[in-house]
């Protein structure tokens, strides 16, 4: 694998895809070869796996079938996108990974971390990204956020304890591993959020640079 692999996480609406377009178009203007991706999703199989996770259904999905669902997605999401993207040499920008599966699944739906860390080791083998954005707002202004869009989808209708332990899940693991993540105060203004990009940009183009 010769490309570099750039994760973008954070709560619901914290400006993950907005930020994920505007990081695209700079590392383009330094003709770095980018691949936008998302998850769950990023190809047609996977897209229809997100459908499902996303529906608000009569019937309660257990834990564990929507923590397989989200690896289910993302081995497809490895075979078809990813690691074809990484191999010839590109920088893979991808809308949430692995990452919040911890948050939402571990932290939110109280599965545990060794259990998520089973599948994680046989989906991706020994793939991490090799960075990550953690985009970070208090919950109910991402919330906000989200709600402006209309209708709310199965993980926006949980509540406020379910949110916390995902940011809290996110907060934390950062502060295990610094050299992987970066933290950008998602609260400020969009051209704020931007600036915090633009001040990360010469090493985040240094490492793609390799
Ligand atoms: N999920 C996902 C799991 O449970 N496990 C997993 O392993 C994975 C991969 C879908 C859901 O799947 C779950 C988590 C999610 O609930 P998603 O579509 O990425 O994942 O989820 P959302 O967080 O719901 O996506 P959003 O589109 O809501 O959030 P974004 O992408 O963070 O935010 P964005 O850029 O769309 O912005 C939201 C709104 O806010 C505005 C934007 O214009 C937009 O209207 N905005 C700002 N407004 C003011 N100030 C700013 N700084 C702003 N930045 C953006």
């Amino acid at each position: 694998m010769s490309g570099l692999f750039i994760t973008l996480e954070g709560p619901e609406g914290a400006g993950k895809s907005t930020n994920r377009e505007y990081l695209a178009e700079r590392l383009r203007e330094h003709s770095i070869d980018v691949v936008m991706t998302r998850e769950p999703g990023g190809t047609p199989l996977a897209e229809k796996i997100r459908e499902i996770l996303l529906s608000p259904t009569d019937e309660a999905m257990a834990a564990d079938t929507e923590l397989l669902l989200v690896f289910a997605a993302r081995a497809q999401h490895l075979a078809q996108v990813i690691r074809p993207a990484l191999k010839r040499g590109a920088v893979v920008l991808c809308d949430r990974f692995t990452d919040a599966t911890y948050a939402y699944q571990g932290g939110g739906r109280g599965l545990s971390e060794a259990r998520i860390g089973v599948l994680e080791s046989f989906v991706q083998g020994d793939l991490r990204p090799d960075l990550t954005l953690v985009f970070d707002l208090p919950i109910e202004v991402g919330l906000a956020r989200a709600a402006e869009r209309g209708r709310l989808d199965r993980f926006e209708q949980e509540g406020h304890d379910f949110f916390n332990a995902v940011r809290q899940t996110y907060l934390r693991h950062a502060a295990q591993a610094p050299e992987r993540y970066r933290i950008v105060n998602a609260a400020q203004s969009l051209a704020e959020v931007q600036a915090s990009i633009d001040a990360l940009l010469p090493q985040i183009v240094e490492l793609c640079r390799g």
